[in-house]
């Protein structure tokens, strides 16, 4: 029996593959709380692979709402970002855990 969690990600990959050939896959690690690195050129239909290696959880929130993304402990989460912008985003659980992502369309 898989994981609950199993599949939504394995749609979100899928959906990831078919916005574009050139989507690429970008790494962001959470360690020590802090967000590496912390500003990250993307293109829209990117996958991101949230990478937390501390003990705690972590999340990735966009200040403008777009998106939240929660990290277990020692977990990696990966997501789709679906609309271009220059997006703020913050960890809900450690506010100074700040870093910034410009979204290219
Ligand atoms: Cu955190």
């Amino acid at each position: 029996m898989m994981p609950r969690w199993i599949l939504p990600i394995a749609a979100a990959l899928m959906l990831g593959a078919s916005v574009s050939a050139h989507a690429a896959t970008i790494q962001i690690t959470m360690e020590n709380l802090v967000f590496s690195p912390a500003e990250a050129s993307v293109k829209a239909g990117d996958t991101i692979e949230w990478i937390n290696k501390d003990i705690l959880a972590h999340t990735a929130t966009a200040r403008n709402g777009d998106w939240d993304v929660t990290i277990p402990p020692k977990k990696t989460v990966t997501s789709v970002l679906k609309k271009a912008g220059m997006v703020d985003y913050y960890c809900r659980f450690h506010p100074n855990m700040k870093a910034v992502l410009n979204v290219a369309p």
